[in-house]
């Protein structure tokens, strides 16, 4: 099964969205092996979004993920990717659609809520980035066998 690395971010924990998005998630059927609330370390932000480390947002971008708790999850499931991707909606809060999480909640590309990894390779860097293996909980989903 594939595993995806989601966070609510700065913003998303301090307008207590972190049950509204983590209960999206459930709902959809994708399975928590992880999460809880850190702090990212400066380091771990470079790591994170060193994909942008060339572009004229990376220094607000690394102020703005260490700027407060965030909320650091794994979920597992079928095409979580992909899955997990839509249901954030796109980058720009005026771009998301109504039903996704950006489209619902969000205003400014900069506090646009949560991130979500864009394929598995980022997914198993991004978990490597924030947890120990021994984080992450292997166990039997009970709703599985409705779900696929
Ligand atoms: P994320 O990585 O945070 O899940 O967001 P994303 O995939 O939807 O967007 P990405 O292209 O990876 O950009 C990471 C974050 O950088 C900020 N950003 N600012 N032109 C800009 O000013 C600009 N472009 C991107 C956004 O906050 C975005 O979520
Ligand atoms: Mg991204």
């Amino acid at each position: 099964m594939e595993k995806t690395f989601l966070m609510v971010k700065p913003d998303g924990v301090q307008r207590g969205l972190i049950g509204e998005i983590v209960t999206r998630f459930e709902k959809k059927g994708l399975k928590l092996l992880a999460g809880k609330i850190m702090v990212v370390t400066e380091e771990q932000a470079k790591t994170h979004y060193i994909e942008h480390e060339s572009k004229p947002f990376f220094g607000s971008l690394i102020s703005y993920i260490t700027s407060g708790p965030v909320f650091a999850m794994v979920w597992e499931g079928k095409d979580s990717v992909a899955l997990t991707r839509s249901m954030i909606g796109a980058t720009k809060p005026t771009d998301a659609a109504p039903g996704t999480i950006r489209g619902d909640y969000a205003v400014e590309m900069s506090r646009n809520l949560i991130h979500g990894s864009d394929s598995v390779e980022s997914a198993e860097r991004e978990i490597a980035n924030m947890f120990k293996a021994d984080e992450l909980v292997s166990y039997e989903q009970a709703t599985a066998k409705w779900l696929y």
